[in-house]
């Protein structure tokens, strides 16, 4: 497998529950390494750019509700497959579905607040990781 990046945004409601760090720790004993972080509370703006790809989908308004309603962290992880393994990790969208031991099944409560983001494609990986980061904010793995 391919050594790639994906992003990940740990969402206010996983912010809210104090398990920021109980989250990367799943990314770290799977190997993937965080090349970037920043914590940030999104602009009205910020988070409609970033989903813009859902504008038309009903839960559109929603779920920008939500991805400002409080801190975010997001990062930039790396390793082999990073964008499979990370979406492996986080289990389906709605935690109701999600397998067990997945951080949604353990950390969210709804699909809504589905306590973590990961990027579903190469292209998304790329775009997403420009949109928060500046290649000077990457720092690759030595
Ligand atoms: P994400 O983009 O946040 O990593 O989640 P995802 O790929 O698993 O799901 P996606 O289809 O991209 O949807 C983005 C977020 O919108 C909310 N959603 N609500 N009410 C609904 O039917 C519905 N469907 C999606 C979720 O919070 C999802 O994470
Ligand atoms: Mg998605």
């Amino acid at each position: 497998m391919a050594n790639e990046r994906t992003l990940s945004i740990i969402k206010p409601d996983a912010v809210a529950k104090n398990v920021i760090g109980k989250i990367i720790s799943r990314f770290e004993k799977a190997e993937l390494h965080v090349v970037a972080a920043k914590m940030m509370h999104l602009s009205q703006d910020q988070a409609e750019g970033f989903y813009a790809e859902h504008k038309e989908r009903p839960f559109f308004n929603d779920l920008v509700a939500f991805m400002t309603s409080g801190p975010v962290v997001v990062q930039a992880l790396e390793g082999e497959g990073a964008i499979l393994t990370n979406r492996d990790l986080m289990g389906a969208t709605n935690p109701k579905e999600a397998e067990a031991g997945t951080i949604r099944a353990d950390f969210a409560s709804s699909i809504d607040a589905n306590a973590v983001h990961g990027s579903d494609s190469a292209a998304s990986a790329e775009r997403e990781i420009a949109y928060f980061f500046n290649d000077n904010e990457i720092c690759p793995r030595g």
